[in-house]
């Protein structure tokens, strides 16, 4: 950022929390705090980052207050002018960005934008042949005898995925989520030995099991996907190819995933968050091909309700931010930082799960440290070092406490973190999981989530990541006043 524009952007963030402030202190009081947590810590949750300031005051305007069910042109509320000039032009820099035929930027999450695509393959696959047969144009025009086989029909089909211990996602199947709700759902892991995909076993199960979805993409598996190979797969068993980048949607925009790697001309329809490393507003975004367009278009009113304009703003800022060409330099280097963190817990003897990375994160085994999942991420906390735990494939410590720790790159590599920064960081991790000892239940007994952490540890690598933190600030010259 200009020095110009450090001014400005500290003078309207100041001015704005003593607008706040009039109303209700504390929450002013919060903005600050959070903003001085997350600048005093090192954030490795790879599913965070830092947007821009501009992406962030994009949110904070009267579009907040504008209903806009339907689509571009087409509201079920009037006065909507000038929301349609903002969602066109978030969807437009979204098909140039990603090359796609189609985007749909209403979905508010990953969740939404999941939702929307699956109901939009149900209604495409299978609710519109059954009106042709019947003879109908929508469901209105149905018998209550016809409406109720083809709710049957609807609730009937299968989505094959992966699995959350090897790295898929909640809505990818998982029997406590609504998507292994909705669908007769089958799980696909990674390679026991390995950790990786194996695509000769999903193709397996996929021809056993004849999904009519195949989700690909995933939020803690640490390599990259053919997604040509897993298009191949669908196209045999006459699944429609859906993908959830939600995870890598900034490396396939920075063009690091790119070819077999990149799910955009491999999938019919693919799914994505904007905040991740795409580094934009919380939401969601869905994009498509010709084919699928028509029912994904049925978003709102099928699964959304009111899209959020004021977030549909700032994904247009955060898009066209991401179609300049130092974006291309900031994927390049998350992944390249990525490489360094995974090598810096490899030469000091820490497991990762498939010996490594080739994206944006690296799973921990934090086994080899006596440690669950749950008591690393606390002592890690301790000592400022922001992590999420994590499943690894067969966790025997289940979903909750679990055996790993998930470490992302995106947010560190914002703030401008390379190479050194990030194997220092992998050092004082491995210092950090070193001088942790598990606790005792109340009984005793050894306990899954209570720790000891060796004296001074927590305030010797908070000093340390000062100094990494400092050399490397958050928002350099956004001072509060
Ligand atoms: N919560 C996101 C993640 O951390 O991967 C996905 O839902």
């Amino acid at each position: 950022m200009s020095d110009d524009l450090s001014r400005l952007t500290s003078s309207a963030y100041s001015q704005a929390l003593e607008v706040i402030a009039a109303v209700e202190p504390r929450i002013a009081q919060a903005t600050r705090q959070e903003l001085a947590d997350q600048r005093a810590s090192l954030k490795l949750i790879a599913s965070e980052n830092y947007a821009s300031p501009a992406v962030l005051m994009t949110m904070g305007t009267w579009f907040s207050d504008k209903y806009a069910e339907g689509t571009v042109g087409h509201r079920f509320y009037a006065g909507c002018q000038n929301v349609d000039t903002v969602e066109s032009l978030a969807a437009e820099h979204a098909r140039e960005l990603f090359g796609a035929e189609y985007a749909y930027v209403q979905p508010h999450s990953g969740i939404d934008a999941n939702l929307v695509a699956f109901w939009s393959i149900l209604a495409h696959r299978v609710e519109s042949p059954a009106l042709e047969r019947l003879g109908a144009k929508n469901v209105s025009e149905l018998t209550e005898a016809d409406w109720e086989s083809l709710r049957k029909e609807l609730g009937n089909q299968r989505l094959l995925g992966m699995s959350l211990d090897a790295g898929g996602h909640l809505t990818h199947g998982f029997r406590p989520n609504i998507s292994g709700k909705m669908f007769h759902q089958q799980q696909y892991g990674t390679d026991p030995a390995t950790g990786l995909l194996d695509y000769d076993a999903v193709a397996a199960k996929a021809r056993e099991f004849k999904p009519l979805v195949l989700v690909a993409g995933y939020s803690a598996y640490p390599r990259r996907v053919d997604f040509a190979k897993m298009r191949e797969i669908a196209d045999e068993v006459g699944a429609t190819l859906m993908v959830d980048m939600a995870h890598f949607a900034g490396l396939v925009a920075g063009k690091v995933f790119t070819g077999n790697e990149d799910p955009v001309p491999h999938a019919h329809v693919v799914t994505t968050t904007t905040h991740k490393s795409l580094r934009g507003p919380r939401g969601g975004m869905v994009l498509a091909t010709e084919e699928y367009a028509p029912s994904v278009d049925r978003g709102c009113p099928m699964v959304l309700g009111g899209p959020l304009s004021h977030v549909m703003a700032a994904k247009a800022v955060a898009l066209a931010e991401a179609r300049q060409d130092s974006f291309r330099g900031y994927a390049q280097q998350v992944a390249d930082n990525a490489q360094s963190l995974a090598q810096g817990f490899l030469s000091r003897g820490a497991d990762l799960v498939t010996g490594g990375t080739d994206n944006h994160l690296v799973l921990l085994d934090v086994s080899r440290f006596g440690l669950t999942g749950r008591q690393a991420e606390s002592a890690l906390l301790d000592a400022g070092v922001v992590t999420n735990r994590n499943s690894v494939p067969n966790d025997p410590n289940g979903a909750w406490y679990t055996s790993g720790i998930r470490l992302g790159t995106p947010a560190l590599t914002t703030r401008g973190f390379g190479h050194d920064e990030f194997d220092r960081v992998a050092e004082l991790i491995v210092d950090v999981l070193s001088s942790t000892q598990p606790g005792t239940t109340k009984a005793g007994g050894p306990s899954k989530a209570s720790y000891v952490l060796g004296d001074g540890v927590a305030d010797k690598v908070r000093a340390a990541s000062a100094e990494l933190l400092d050399k490397h600030p958050l928002y350099p010259g956004l001072e509060l006043s």
